[in-house]
């Protein structure tokens, strides 16, 4: 049985007393938004970076990229996200024959229009689903590295990483009780084990 077990045992022989360290067990959904505006230069023939380090923990629970890429030739590109080991690929060589730049463009699995929906066209301002879905996020601590990875893959054409942003639903992990809270459950245990110990003392003597 974890802490969490112990104290919610605890607290259901001792209820009056538990309210506090109750709260403090219970899980937070939290919404939070990520950005790197560092303008990363996207030269022919090369794969370049631009990554967020995320500093708090949390279980993902939905996650969706934002890119802002100027870039003379789409068709050169593929993009990913990576995370812990697991990659994704956001947009393979998409843009047709002369489509340029994607504009504040979000990866969303719940967006109505694929990336490579035969209708989506350049500079691609709004939300698409990913080439590969982001749900292989799901799960996941948050904290870490995000890295979203260009590869230009022909020459002629070159460009921009100007912005790559994260928007994460996460659950953030359970605080642990402060030493106070923990002091309380103590003595609320000490004493409703001694009202038990004085009871069956009292049952003895009759
Ligand atoms: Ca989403
Ligand atoms: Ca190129």
């Amino acid at each position: 049985m974890n802490i969490q077990s112990r104290l919610l045992t605890i607290c259901l022989a001792a209820a009056a007393l538990c309210t506090l360290a109750a709260a403090s067990a219970q899980a937070a959904v939290v919404s939070t938004s990520y950005s790197n505006t560092t303008p990363v230069a996207i030269c022919d023939l090369c794969t370049v970076t631009s990554v967020l380090n995320v500093s708090t923990h949390g279980r993902v629970l939905d996650i969706d990229a934002l890119i802002d890429i100027t870039h003379s030739y789409n068709n050169d590109l593929t993009i990913s996200l990576s995370h812990g080991g697991t990659s994704v690929l956001l947009s393979n060589r998409q843009g047709g024959s002369g489509g340029a730049n994607y504009t504040n463009t979000v990866f969303d699995d719940q967006a109505g229009v694929s990336i490579d929906a035969g209708w989506a066209y350049a500079p691609y301002t709004g939300s698409f689903r990913p080439q590969e879905a982001l749900v292989a996020f799901l799960d996941r601590d948050v904290f870490g590295l995000w890295t979203l990875v260009v590869t230009d893959h022909e020459a002629g054409d070159n460009g921009s990483i100007n912005r790559f942003g994260l928007g994460v639903v996460a659950e953030a992990a359970a605080e642990v009780p402060e030493p106070g809270s923990l002091a309380l459950f103590g003595a609320a245990l000490a004493g409703f084990t001694g009202v038990s110990r004085t009871a069956r003392a009292r049952t003895r003597v009759r």
